[in-house]
């Protein structure tokens, strides 16, 4: 799916702002104004609407959540049409037009489009209503516990809890913009190349979806703006001599699709794109045929006062905090990032894992998160679960978003599912093939492991390309045992690797939770030296191994949770806190990660 972008034939208008607000009941029908109702409020949009209202019952609200704002159209020309786009919606959306249903998405975090009828066009003013419903439970992904709570005064109310350990966020979390294209316009461009053996040239083939036109023109550029190949779809185009988007160091073409009618120009996209090589071979994950160790960060979409809401000054600051400390990549953990994020990553060489919002698969999570908590129920994740169909959807909906990211080494099908219950085998496989055939670049597709799904226990591994483990010996287990966890921890990697010799293992998380200022001379968790000593303990085993390909660390920064026993206002696992002050442990990470390289650690 194309960003909106303006260019010769493409105009692109923002819908930010202010908007009217209210949660619970409301009917738009062309007649009527949420304006109007006396409990309605303002809003703004993007942003998650929980903190900015200040109001405990609305902040835990559970239900639809409506949004309204009136607008003048421009003019549309006649040969030309109206597109309502969102960059997400969480988590399921309904749009009316003058009270007319015109669209709806489920699905939290990817972006969806309504096309405007020559009725909507005719309409002044017309009235944009979006219900923003933020309901999860077995269907839904992420996946919550829902239930209807029976209140003293006769009232139901909804409550979601989160089967996965960050606040449900909600609202428009993602920009709305109106933009106008071509009616015979391009509707989507994929980039495919092929590199030579030597990585030194390459033939790039871009398919183009489009409406019927009399010609299509390819034309690939470089970064001064220069034409270097031009040729139609599905043809081969020839670059000599290419330059690599490497990790740190991108560098970025411009793919220029143009639609023409004749002589004239009837659409005009550019699509920017990084040649590179992925490829997973020998336990190793190599990057452009070089062996590449991940040094970052599982991350969260999290900032004070916009929640979940997009931080672009967050996101900039997050990577240029993250290069600084000598880190290279992130996970999206635990849901596609915004567009914005994926394309700055793509022109900051930051490496990225790409995950869908599959999290919470498995049964009774906060139960077994909480260690006090009693299990009175075998788990029984793959039958109560019947998220198969929104799971396909996001798998399709994220490839088609972020298909040409060079920035996007490698898909995750989930995470920490309960891959080691029966049922699990037959659950996944289908959506990690659905995964490969739908990416033309091919790249690995993994799953990333509980630490209940241990070798020999676990019923995917087998299917996936990168053994991804999110593990913490030292804090779950071993709490304050670093010695045994040392142990534990190199037993269990050996374990791993017996049964995958030809498959790279990195950790997507590790972490302990601490909270700045907080000091000991001895072992104690949660202050900063414990911090550090753990991350110490870790490293000691990964740099033993020469199949261990990476490590990122849980979490770039603390983050909010629902509220449990084990989280203190928040998960604060960060090496950052929320507000991205330094813990003691950045300056031992920055030491750490500086002296290693991002290509050839381990040869
Ligand atoms: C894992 C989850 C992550 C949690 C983390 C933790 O993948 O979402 O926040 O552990 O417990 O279970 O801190």
């Amino acid at each position: 799916m194309l960003y909106p972008q303006l260019s010769a034939k493409r105009k692109v208008y923002d819908l930010n702002g202010l908007w009217q607000f209210k949660q619970g009941n409301y009917a738009p029908n062309g007649q009527n104004r949420l304006s109007d109702d006396p409990e309605s409020e303002l809003m703004v949009v993007p942003t998650s609407f929980n903190d900015v209202l200040v109001d405990k019952d609305k902040r835990l609200f559970i239900g639809d959540n409506w949004y309204e704002r009136v607008i003048d159209l421009p003019e549309i020309a006649e040969d030309e049409e109206a597109v309502l786009r969102f960059g997400s919606v969480t988590h399921q959306a309904k749009v009316y037009l003058n009270g007319r249903l015109a669209g709806e998405h489920k699905g939290g975090f990817t972006p969806f489009e309504v096309v405007l009828t020559e009725k909507d066009l005719a309409e002044k003013p017309l009235v944009l209503s979006v219900c923003a419903n933020n309901e999860l439970n077995y269907t839904t992904l992420p996946v919550g516990n829902y239930l209807e709570k029976k209140m003293p005064d006769g009232r139901i109310k909804k409550v979601v809890k989160e089967n996965f350990d960050f606040f449900n966020y909600a609202g428009i979390h993602r920009p709305v913009k109106l933009y106008t294209r071509p009616k015979h316009h391009i509707e989507d461009i994929i980039v495919q190349y092929e590199l030579s053996d030597d990585l030194k040239s390459a033939e790039v083939m871009v398919k183009v979806e489009a409406g019927a036109v009399s010609k299509v023109v390819v034309s690939i550029l470089d970064e001064t703006g220069k034409v270097l190949a031009q040729g139609a779809p599905d043809q081969a185009l020839v670059l000599e001599s290419v330059t690599l988007w490497q990790p740190l160091k991108a560098y970025l073409y411009t793919c220029r699709v143009e639609l023409f009618d004749g002589d004239k120009l009837v659409d005009r996209y550019d699509e920017a794109f990084g040649i590179r090589k992925v490829e997973v071979k020998n336990a190793q994950f190599l990057i452009n045929d070089q062996p590449f160790y991940f040094k970052g960060f599982g991350k969260h979409e999290d900032t004070y006062i916009n929640g979940r809401g997009l931080n672009e000054a967050a996101n900039l600051m997050d990577l240029n905090l993250l290069k600084d400390i000598g880190a290279n990549s992130f996970r999206t953990s635990h849901y596609p990032y915004s567009e914005e994020m994926m394309r700055l990553a793509d022109r900051m060489g930051i490496v990225v894992i790409d995950e869908v919002p599959a999290v919470g698969l498995f049964q009774n999570f906060t139960a077994a998160l909480d260690l006090l908590g009693d299990k009175a129920e075998p788990d029984n994740t793959w039958t109560v679960m019947k998220t198969k169909e929104a799971h396909e959807a996001v798998i399709r909906e994220l490839v088609k978003r972020d298909k040409n990211h060079a920035c996007v080494v490698m898909w995750v099908v989930a995470n920490e599912p309960s891959s080691h219950e029966a049922g699990a085998r037959e659950y996944f496989e289908s959506l990690i093939q659905l995964y490969r055939d739908l990416d033309q670049q091919k790249r690995p597709v993994t799953l990333v492991n509980i630490m209940m799904a241990m070798p020999g226990k676990d019923l995917v591994a087998d299917l996936i390309d990168v053994i991804c483990l999110n593990r913490y010996y030292g804090w779950y287990k071993d709490h304050a045992e670093l010695e045994d966890a040392k142990v534990h921890l190199k037993q269990e990697l050996e374990d791993w690797h017996r049964l995958y010799p030809d498959k790279p293992i990195m950790f997507t998380e590790y972490g302990a939770d601490t909270l700045p200022g907080y000091h000991s001379l001895w072992d104690i968790p949660y202050t900063e030296e414990y911090q550090c000593d753990y991350y110490k303990a870790n490293h000691e085993v990964f740099d033993s191994l020469p199949y261990f390909v990476g490590e990122q660390v849980w979490n770039f920064a603390d983050f909010e949770t629902n509220v449990s026993l084990i989280r203190v206002k928040g998960n604060h696992k960060g090496l950052f806190s929320r507000n991205r002050d330094p813990k003691q442990v950045v300056r031992l990470f920055k030491e750490r990660w500086t002296a290693i390289p991002n290509l050839g650690y381990k040869p």
